[in-house]
C-alpha cells in the first residue's frame, strides 16, 4: 500500500468514528467547480504601479488559453469569468468558441461601470440622464454578450458613490438605479441571472450606493427570482461576519455567487485562503449544511451557487497564483465536507457551548491532502498541480508573448 493509501485508509478510520461517509465526501469534492476571471491572467496592480510581466496575455484568446491550462493542471475550472470592455472582440462566437475547443465554457459577464471618463460621479446613478443612459446601455449590450456566449450569469458591481456628505442626494440615486436595473433586469432572458455585488468604499470614500449586504439584497428581492446576490469576500469592513451573511442570504433564497479573494486590510483581492482559511471553511460550512435542508428552495439555492474566483495579481505569477487559489478553495470545502452535520445538531440541542465549536474545528484540523491527492489521481490529474505548471514549459512558451498585456 502507497504511502498515501494509508494516509486515505487512516482518514476513512477516522471520518468513520465520526459518522462521515468519506468516499461521498470525496464524489462532493470532485463536483466541485471554480470559475476564474480573465483579469487575474493579465497585468494589474495597485493605484501606485502596475508591473508588467513577461509573457501575460495579449488578448482575451490569450487569457483563456492561459485559463483552459488552470482547469487542465486542477481539473476544477471549466469557466472563465469576461470582463467589458477588457475583454472585448469583435466576434464573440469565436471567443466562446475558443473556450470551447480548450474544454472551456464562458462563465459570468462582468460590465464594466467605472473606467469609462463619464462616470467620474458616477454611471447609473449619474445625476446626468444621459450618462445613466449610457452605462444602461453598456449593461444591456453585455446581455447581449451572454446571448453570443451562452452565459447565464450577468455579475455586477456598482462602483457609484460620492466623496463628501450633500455630494449626491442619496435617496434619488437610490432610486435612479433601481430604475436602471429594472430595465436590465426586464432584458434577461429565462434561466439568466443578474447577480448584484456590493462593495462598503472605494472607489468612493464617503458612500457607496451599493454598500452592504442588505442593500444588494433589497435591490434583488426588489427585482425578482432572477436577481441574487454576490458575496465578494473582500468587500466587507474588518471583523465581519462572512458566513452569517452567507447563511442569511441561503435561507432568504438570494445567495446567488461567490468572488473569492482574500484580504487583509482593504479589497486586497490576494489569493484565496491565504489570510483566513478558517473564514473560508466556515463560509463553505454554510453552504454544504443548506445543501442538505428539508427546505427545497434554500437546498436549491445553495445547489446552485456560481463559485467564481475575483483575484488581482500585483506582484505574484498570474497562473500559479490561480492554481493556488483553487487548491486552497479545493482543501477548505473538503474540510468543511468532513462535518459530522448529526453530531453538531446533537451538541447544539444539548447547549453544550464547547462540544459544539469542537465539531467544527476539528473539521477544520483534519488533514485532507489524501482526498485531495485521491481525486487528482482518479481524475488523472497532477498530484502537485503547481510543481506540474512549472515542469510543463508554459512558461517559456508564453514568454514569447513579451511583455505588456492587460487585465484591466
Ligand atoms: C470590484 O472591486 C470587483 O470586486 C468587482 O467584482 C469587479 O468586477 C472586479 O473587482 C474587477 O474589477
Ligand atoms: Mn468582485
Ligand atoms: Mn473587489
Amino acid at each position: 500500500m502507497s504511502r498515501m493509501d494509508q494516509a486515505y485508509a487512516l482518514l476513512e478510520a477516522e471520518c468513520r468514528d465520526r459518522g462521515v461517509d468519506l468516499d461521498a465526501a470525496c464524489r462532493r469534492l470532485a463536483a466541485l467547480e471554480v470559475e476564474t476571471p480573465s483579469w487575474g491572467y493579465g497585468d494589474s496592480g495597485t493605484r501606485f504601479k502596475v508591473f508588467r510581466q513577461r509573457g501575460v496575455p495579449r488578448n482575451p484568446f490569450e487569457k483563456i488559453d492561459d485559463a483552459a491550462v488552470v482547469h487542465r493542471l486542477t481539473g476544477a475550472c471549466p469557466s472563465v469569468a469576461i470582463h467589458i470592455p477588457w475583454d472585448k472582440v469583435d466576434d464573440y462566437r469565436a471567443l466562446a468558441d475558443h473556450a470551447r475547443n480548450q474544454g472551456l465554457r464562458i462563465g459570468a459577464v462582468n460590465p464594466n461601470l467605472f473606467q469609462d471618463d463619464d462616470y467620474m460621479l458616477g454611471s447609473l446613478t449619474n445625476v446626468q440622464p444621459e450618462i445613466r443612459r449610457k452605462a444602461i446601455r453598456h449593461m444591456l449590450e453585455c446581455v447581449d454578450i451572454m446571448r453570443e456566449v451562452d452565459s447565464s450569469v450577468l455579475s455586477l458591481w456598482v462602483p457609484d458613490g460620492t466623496n463628501y456628505p450633500g455630494q449626491g442626494d442619496i435617496r434619488r440615486r437610490k432610486r435612479w438605479l433601481e430604475e436602471a436595473l429594472r430595465e436590465v433586469y426586464a432584458a434577461l432572458e429565462p434561466g439568466m441571472r443578474l447577480l448584484i455585488e456590493y462593495k462598503f468604499f472605494e472607489p468612493a470614500f464617503y458612500h457607496t450606493d451599493l454598500a452592504d449586504w442588505g442593500m444588494a439584497y433589497l435591490a434583488a428581492e426588489k427585482l425578482g427570482p432572477q436577481a441574487q446576490v454576490l458575496v465578494d469576500t473582500g468587500h466587507h469592513p474588518q471583523g465581519t461576519n462572512v458566513e452569517h451573511i452567507v447563511a442569511l442570504l441561503l435561507d432568504e433564497g438570494r445567495l446567488g455567487g461567490f468572488h473569492f479573494n482574500s484580504r487583509k486590510y482593504a479589497d486586497d483581492d490576494l489569493i484565496v485562503g491565504a489570510i483566513h482559511p478558517y473564514e473560508l471553511f466556515l463560509i463553505f460550512c454554510q453552504i454544504l449544511e443548506a445543501e442538505q435542508s428539508d427546505d427545497e428552495r434554500v437546498a436549491s439555492t445553495a445547489r446552485s451557487i456560481a463559485y467564481m474566483i475575483d483575484q488581482s495579481h500585483a506582484i505574484e505569477p498570474k497562473i500559479p497564483a490561480m492554481i493556488r487559489s483553487v487548491c486552497n478553495i479545493q482543501t477548505q470545502f473538503a474540510k468543511a465536507l468532513l462535518v459530522p452535520w448529526h453530531l453538531l445538531r446533537e451538541r447544539q440541542e444539548a447547549n453544550d457551548v464547547l462540544g459544539a465549536e469542537a465539531v467544527l474545528r476539528e473539521a477544520f484540523e483534519m488533514d485532507v491532502r489524501p482526498m485531495l491527492y485521491r481525486l487528482r489521481e482518479e481524475k488523472g490529474l497532477p498530484a502537485d498541480p503547481i510543481k506540474a505548471f512549472y515542469e510543463s514549459g508554459y512558461e517559456e512558451k508564453i514568454s514569447e508573448r513579451g511583455f505588456g498585456g492587460s487585465g484591466w
